[in-house]
């Protein structure tokens, strides 16, 4: 299986990071071919917790070759202090290659995607606030500044001066702020080019060879598929392609060479920021997910919003993904509870769907129609194959998979390393 693509099956933090680092040691290569520093992976080795932002969670297995590919949008500065701190505890950061049409979150990228959610006050999308929407906006405005650009001071002044010209004129007129200078910005980018200069490389022609060669390269999605710009609850979104078809374009690698789609699901749901979640809980067993769970993010803290398996949401993840595999996690937070409801279909406005409706109205007013599964009271923590697992618990696995459209391969029952039960 020389090319696997990873991702989200739900609205985030389904434990990718853990998935990852699973498969790393059996992988060549690790892409992230989306997104920038707002993902949050969480990896548990041991004693060791690490937090990733924007670093692929496979930088954490000796001996393979991260890349940062095309389609990610790079805060340098975060690039550089993510790698020291991984240096300063000991993990081998010196194979990461970063590509040179990969574009540059800059200063103006993160003041623009706090000043516009202010803005939008009320309808404010809940972004991380780490400048990924407007530097993707600039992408396709074609004002960006890609990784290439840095090597080059003249092409880089001329295209800075570009970007501000209009922002500016927003910052200034509409948002009541300071004007950016275009020298600040060339100055603090050029002096990131001599350390960015090694790790720069053609990475779709490098990945290409690679998958000639018979090596085998993992693409790690971020954030998922319900916040996919195209597929997900738009405009509660983030601003990339988080679905399998991002693999291909945010790292030049074709199509037909996508060898499995592996998606990660949460045997609950969760979500942050805003926008739509049929299955959301505000009682208290919302707050024992949480808890239980741990459910607050990686990268900015904020408790995350929790609710029942949605089950149409699996199947469209399946669907639009063209899933092989699902990996079930965090069977253990379930742990303790009576009953599971799961979310089967949906009515909306008193007519059953099954499916995850294309209208966002009808998204917005679907009400989940659940069916109950006994719970159980074992701790699973420790459990490594499914005939071990509780009775209730196998009943529960199975019947997710029989609704969600692909064969569950791998179930998480704990945060560390090897907390996974392996089925296929
Ligand atoms: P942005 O910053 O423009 O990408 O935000 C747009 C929407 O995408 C959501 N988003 C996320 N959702 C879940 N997890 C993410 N990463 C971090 C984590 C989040 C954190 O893994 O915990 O620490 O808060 C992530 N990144 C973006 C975001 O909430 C907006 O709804
Ligand atoms: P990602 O964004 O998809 O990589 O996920 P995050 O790292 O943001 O959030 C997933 C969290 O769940 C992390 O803290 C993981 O350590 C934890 N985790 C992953 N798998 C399991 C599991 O099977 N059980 C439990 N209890 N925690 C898990
Ligand atoms: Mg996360």
């Amino acid at each position: 299986m020389p090319a696997i693509v990873l991702i989200g099956a739900q609205w985030g933090d389904e434990g990718k990071g853990k998935a990852t680092d699973l498969l790393g040691s059996r992988v060549d290569y690790v892409v992230k071919f989306n997104g920038g520093n707002n993902a949050g992976h969480t990896v548990v080795v041991g004693d060791e917790k690490y937090a990733l932002h924007l670093l692929p969670s496979g930088i954490l297995s000796p001996g393979v070759t991260p890349v940062i590919a095309n389609g990610v949008v790079v805060d340098v500065e975060v690039l550089f202090e993510e790698l020291d701190a991984l240096s300063e505890r000991g993990v081998d950061v010196s194979r990461l290659k970063v590509s040179l049409n990969a574009h540059v979150i800059t200063a103006y990228h993160r003041t623009l995607d706090k000043v516009t959610e202010r803005f939008l006050g009320k309808r404010q999308i809940g972004t991380t606030g780490r400048g990924i929407g407007p530097a993707y906006a600039d992408k396709i405005n074609r004002v960006g500044i890609r990784v290439q650009d840095l090597f080059d001071e003249n092409i880089l002044r001329q295209k800075v001066e570009g970007a501000l010209d209009q922002k500016n004129h927003m910052l200034v007129k509409v948002y009541n702020r300071r004007a950016i200078e275009a020298e600040e910005i060339v100055t603090e980018l050029l002096g990131y080019a001599e350390r960015l200069r090694p790790m720069v490389a053609d990475t779709a022609l490098l990945l290409h060879q690679a998958l000639n060669d018979g090596k085998t390269v993992l693409f790690e999605g971020g954030q998922a598929t319900m916040l996919d710009v195209d597929h997900g609850t738009y405009p509660f979104v983030t601003s990339s392609n988080a679905t399998s078809g991002g693999a291909v374009t945010g790292s030049g690698i074709a199509p037909n060479r996508i060898d499995r789609v592996i998606a990660v699901v949460k045997a609950y749901t969760t979500r942050v920021g805003s926008g739509p979640f049929p299955t959301e809980l505000f009682d208290e067993s919302g707050e024992y997910l949480r808890a239980n769970g741990f459910e607050f993010g990686t990268t900015t803290g904020r408790p995350r919003r929790c609710g029942w398996y949605d089950a149409p949401i699996a199947r469209y993840t399946a669907r639009v993904n063209g899933v092989t595999d699902f990996v079930l996690t965090k069977l253990d937070v379930l742990t303790g509870l009576a009953e599971i409801p799961v979310c089967v279909a949906y009515s909306v406005d008193g007519v059953r769907v099954d499916e995850v409706p294309v209208s966002q109205s009808d998204f917005h007013h679907a009400v989940p129609i659940y069916e109950n599964f006994p719970g159980w009271t074992e701790d699973i923590t420790g459990m490594r194959t499914f005939e071990e697992l509780p009775q209730a618990a196998q009943n529960y696995v199975l019947a997710l998979e029989s609704m969600s459209g692909s064969r569950i391969s791998a179930i998480g029952v704990g945060p560390d390393r090897e907390a996974i039960v392996v089925r296929h």
